[in-house]
């Protein structure tokens, strides 16, 4: 019995030397130690040995034993380390690479630009306010110097709610344009006024530079011996701080009821700085000779006060009413020659931003 234990433990030596993974380890151990294997059932014989050769047979034994489990304990510590080495060079992580950043979502264009154009105003003593989107002929027409039967209310392609008409304040409308306001802010008879209204209006017009919803921010200023100069220089800073510090306006006679005079605000171009040329002397196409459009302006007329309760030998002032989309779409590095794209569900013009 000695010598098969001997031999077994030989053979089991020379076979562990030869494992090369912890899978074939695991199953050596299994098969060559457990309990169903040879050398466990040559153990169990020991019983059936005079006790002297039991003895020293089993001292030999157990010796025999303790040495194989103290080279599969080694040969399993050194296959664990090259495994993990294994592992390390192909799965490993630099943590200095720096981390992709996950889109982020943003305030739609027409609030970024809403905001900004309140900063601006209030930084000039601007108050922001909001008046009805849905209003009474008196306040978006009447009062404004429009009698019912008026030509000049066809610019505004109205759209009227169905609904009862007021006996005094006529019928009711989706507000075409924010000059609604103005009389409504003469009328809470606070002065001198500083507003600033930024409120959605509805027109029955679609093309490329009109939607039938849009935005518009609407000043007023009320107060002692206001002149032109101060519309220009109020629009000057809008002018500035929106676009750019080299950016200036200008004023060209127009026409509209509620103001007089009244003006259209042009701004300096952006592109070809006011002068209508490029290097080189070609033509800029962004512009007509050097100005872009931006709205409409005026000194407030007297009917309109008259109409909001203010005495005009006393109280003068300006208003003006841009729209914000088409004052966005304008600004420097913003690429929109569409407006209806900003109330689209195709997002793919915001990749420039
Ligand atoms: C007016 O609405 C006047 N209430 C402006 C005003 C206020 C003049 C105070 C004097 C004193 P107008 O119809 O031109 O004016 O519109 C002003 C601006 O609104 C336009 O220049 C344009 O920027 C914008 N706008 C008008 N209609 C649309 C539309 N359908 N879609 C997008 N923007 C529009």
């Amino acid at each position: 019995m000695r010598e098969k234990l001997e031999q077994l433990a030989e053979e089991m030596t020379g076979e562990l030397a030869g494992i090369k993974d912890l899978g074939s380890l695991e199953s050596f151990e299994v098969e060559k130690l457990g309990r169903k294997s040879e050398f466990n059932a040559l153990l169990k014989g020991l019983g059936a040995l005079s006790p002297e050769e039991r003895k020293t047979v089993g001292m030999r034994a157990n010796e025999l034993k303790g040495k194989i489990q103290a080279a599969l304990e080694a040969k399993k510590a050194e296959l664990s380390s090259a495994a993990a080495g294994a592992l390390a060079e192909t799965e490993w992580i630099d943590v200095t690479v720096p981390g992709i950043r996950p889109p982020r979502g943003h305030l739609h264009l027409t609030s970024q630009a809403i905001a900004e154009i309140t900063a601006i105003f209030r930084r000039i003593g601007f108050t922001r306010v909001r008046h009805p989107e849905v209003d009474w002929d008196w306040y978006a027409f009447e009062s404004l110097n429009m009698p019912g039967d008026h030509p000049a209310r066809d610019e505004w392609e109205t759209f009227f709610m169905d609904a009862p008409p007021d006996a005094k304040l006529g019928k009711m409308v989706l507000t075409p344009h924010t000059s609604n306001g103005q009389v409504r802010e003469m009328e809470k008879k606070v002065l001198p006024i500083r507003m600033i209204n930024i409120s959605k209006c509805y027109r029955r017009q679609i093309d490329v530079s009109h939607v039938p919803m849009f935005h518009q921010f609407e000043g007023l200023l009320i107060d002692r011996k206001v002149s032109v100069t101060h519309l220009k220089g109020v629009l000057d800073h809008f002018a500035r701080s929106f676009f750019g510090p080299d950016r200036v306006t200008r004023l060209r006679p127009f026409h509209f009821r509620f103001t007089e005079p009244s003006f259209e605000v042009d701004i300096s171009c952006g592109i070809c700085g006011g002068t209508g040329r490029l290097e080189g002397g070609a033509k800029c196409r962004l512009c007509k000779e050097g100005w872009l459009e931006l709205g409409g302006a005026g000194m407030v007329h007297p009917n309109v006060l008259k109409a909001g309760g203010i005495d005009p030998e006393e109280w003068g002032g300006f208003a003006f009413g841009w729209g914000v989309e088409r004052t966005k779409a304008m600004q420097s590095g913003v690429r929109i020659d569409d407006i209806r794209v900003l109330y689209k569900s195709d997002f793919r013009f915001l990749r420039q931003f």
